[in-house]
């Protein structure tokens, strides 16, 4: 009884999992995330709202948004000019790092075509044939590896792009409707203002520059025209960097297959040899799960005396190998120090992307190896293992031989495994979801028709200090749940939902009637696990499936997001490839915007009209599926059901 108080009472996370390892680092005086936040406050409410710049070196300069201070900075910007600045720039960085990833498993996929690459393969044929149909790649009596490398070719051509046509994939992807709404939107506000303001991408790489250039010193200040360039560049994320990425992944690691799981800390095992891969990028975590499993490993471990050696997930590349290799889930973001803090990780190895540099300093008090691959990011105090794809069964087994290596100096006294796991049903990409219904949307269009399920809400992000982990995640996933709206998502929520249950088939009847019924007939759970960060264009297309089969928008649907405890940048970029599809998003906490009035507007009602798609915030998880539900249901009205 007191152990479920002392869980409940823990303002920092509803995990009990992340409670038993917060009372060893009280205990012990681990540093950690809740405890540096504690000590940052109270943070600066100028970059709460958004309205400090130093972009040049006049300043910085901060506007009082009660205009009890200066109203402009040095150069005359506004607090407007400030907010819309400042969130194209996190909308570019954000789409850059999906994108990135996106242009790497593009390379990888022309060297794996050209055949300067054998340690990857074309893992799933009948994938690359959708692709190349999709894009319009002839593919009758052609050699595989000719198709792979017309289909690398058009992928990689989206980034470099010069010309003004939108990205192919966007073009061959979008669903009709919403593209030629972005079309008449750019012609309509021509017309009326005489000046060009664009919402469909042209190359991925040029949308990220034109924000780092027209928010260099001096050039665009027009708050919706800053608004309009942070659609479009997140657009190129959403239809082009992440969507490459998840297509082209499928085609060369395989695309994921629905499978049950187990997530949480408790996929450590006491005395195996424990490998944590964190980041995002498969191309990496894919082959450390595979060379874990060869004979070599096996018997290295073995003679260290360990039982295996035992590969486990974080984050987003946690994601991508649990659901293509039914590799255990560690935790999302805020598990990442606890796990070390487990004394039984023998290596964490990254690559990219929401990896704390704390990480390093704490793995030092233990015996782990904290293994940066990247040079995109690199850590002080990491061990550096340079990855390289076109050697990567040889790396792969290096860092594999490091953790064997470590486990002997394991201090078996400091070892804390909590043992709290849930199972988790995982695996529903757009394929899986057809194969599910028989082939066709159809019957999840009439169940949606009928009033069976009401809608769908797709939730993504992450997990943020500011909020109590997971406690957004859980409770509003739960709620929509009841309410007969189908939830599907990816990310660090997904992480979330599997640890609470709520992918299990028992989840089922925490469905309300309509929902529950058509999971018991399918035998799936009412939460759907459609991948990593990159795979939220699996929902795009999902989507976009929908309103194409309908022949109406993604905006007359009745769907909506949310990304509560958001905290990265690439999760602006996803709300606002959302928001540009057609698709309303929740947001909790509160984006840096609320400096800025012109912005806000054009953000959370402006937004409406133009694009079908805006943002709400909302800090109450029961209040914000309310909210969800009444556009579900406003929109099933328009809709006539
Ligand atoms: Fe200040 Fe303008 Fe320079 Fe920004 S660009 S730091 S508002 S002078
Ligand atoms: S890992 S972006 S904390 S979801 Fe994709 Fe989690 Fe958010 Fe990173």
């Amino acid at each position: 009884m007191d152990e479920v108080k002392a869980i409940k009472d823990d303002h920092r996370s509803v995990d009990p999992a992340a409670v038993e390892m917060l009372r060893i680092a009280d205990r012990e005086g681990y540093s950690n995330v809740w405890e540096r936040y504690e000590k940052q406050q109270p943070q600066c409410s100028y970059g709460q709202l958004g309205t400090c710049c130093r972009i040049c070196s006049m300043g910085p300069c901060r506007i009082d948004p009660f205009g009890e201070g200066p109203t402009h900075g040095v150069c005359g910007a506004t607090a407007d000019t400030i907010v819309a600045r400042n969130l194209a720039r996190m909308a570019a960085v954000g789409s850059s790092s999906h994108s990135d990833h996106g242009r790497k498993v593009a390379l990888l996929l022309r060297a794996v075509a050209n055949g300067t690459n054998t340690d990857y393969h074309i893992t799933d044929p009948d994938k690359l044939m959708a692709v190349a149909a999709r894009l319009g790649i002839p593919t009758a009596g052609r050699q595989q590896m000719e198709i792979a490398a017309d289909v690398a070719k058009v992928a990689i051509d989206c980034f470099g792009n010069q010309e003004e046509e939108p990205l192919v994939f966007l073009q061959k992807y979008m669903p009709v409707k919403r593209f030629e709404r972005l079309k008449e939107l750019e012609r309509a506000l021509y017309e009326s203002t005489g000046a060009k303001t664009g919402f469909l991408p042209r190359g991925i790489d040029r949308e990220a520059v034109d924000i780092l250039h027209r928010t260099h010193f001096g050039c665009d200040h027009d708050p919706l025209s800053l608004v309009a360039q942070s659609i479009r560049c997140s657009l190129s994320d959403g239809w082009g960097g992440s969507l490459i990425a998840t297509e082209l992944q499928d085609i060369l690691l395989g695309t994921p297959t629905i499978k049950s799981v187990k997530a949480n800390l408790g996929v450590l095992e006491e005395e195996s040899v424990n490998v944590v891969v964190h980041g995002h990028e498969p191309i990496l975590s894919a082959k450390v799960a595979e060379m874990a499993l060869s004979a070599e490993n096996r018997q290295a471990a073995e003679a260290v005396g360990a039982k295996r050696v035992n590969v486990v997930g974080l984050c987003c590349t946690g994601n991508e190998v649990l659901l293509r290799q039914g590799v255990g889930m560690a935790g999302n973001e805020s598990h990442s120090e606890l796990a070390i803090m487990t004394g039984a990780v023998d290596a964490m190895v990254v690559d990219v992307q929401c990896i704390f540099p704390a990480l390093a300093d704490l793995a030092s008090c233990f015996h782990t190896k904290f293994i940066t691959t990247s040079e995109q990011a690199k850590i002080p105090g990491a061990l550096h293992i340079q990855f390289d794809e076109h050697h990567a069964d040889v790396i792969a087994s290096r860092i594999i031989k490091t953790a064997i290596d470590a486990f002997p100096n394991r201090n078996k006294g400091r070892v804390y495994i909590p043992k709290h796991t849930a199972t988790a049903v995982v695996g529903f990409t757009v394929e899986e979801i057809l194969k599910a219904l028989g082939g066709t949307l159809q019957p999840l269009i009439d169940l949606i028709v009928s009033g069976t399920i009401k809608g769908v809400a797709g939730i993504v992000g992450c997990n943020n200090v500011k909020v109590q982990q997971d406690h957004f995640h859980r409770v509003l996933t739960t709620e929509l749940l009841k309410r007969d709206i189908l939830v599907i998502g990816t990310g660090c929520w997904a992480v979330a939902a599997a640890k609470a249950g709520l992918m299990d088939l028992s989840a089922q009847k925490l469905a309300g009637p309509g929902l529950k019924a058509v999971c018991k007939q399918l035998g799936i759970p009412p939460v759907l696990h459609m991948g990593s960060c990159v795979d939220c264009s699996r929902m795009l297309n999902l989507a976009g499936a929908i309103a194409d089969h309908l022949k109406v928008d993604i905006s007359d649907l009745p769907l909506v997001g949310s990304a509560p405890e958001w905290t990265t940048e690439k999760a602006v970029a996803i709300g606002a490839y959302f928001v540009g599809s057609g698709i309303p998003v929740h947001l909790w906490p509160l984006p840096p915007i609320l400096g800025g009035p012109a912005v806000t507007k054009i953000l959370t009602q402006d937004a409406k009209d133009l694009l079908g798609g805006w943002f709400f915030v909302e800090e109450d998880p029961v209040a914000a599926a309310d909210q969800m539900e009444r556009i579900v249901m406003q929109r099933r009205s328009a809709l006539g059901i």
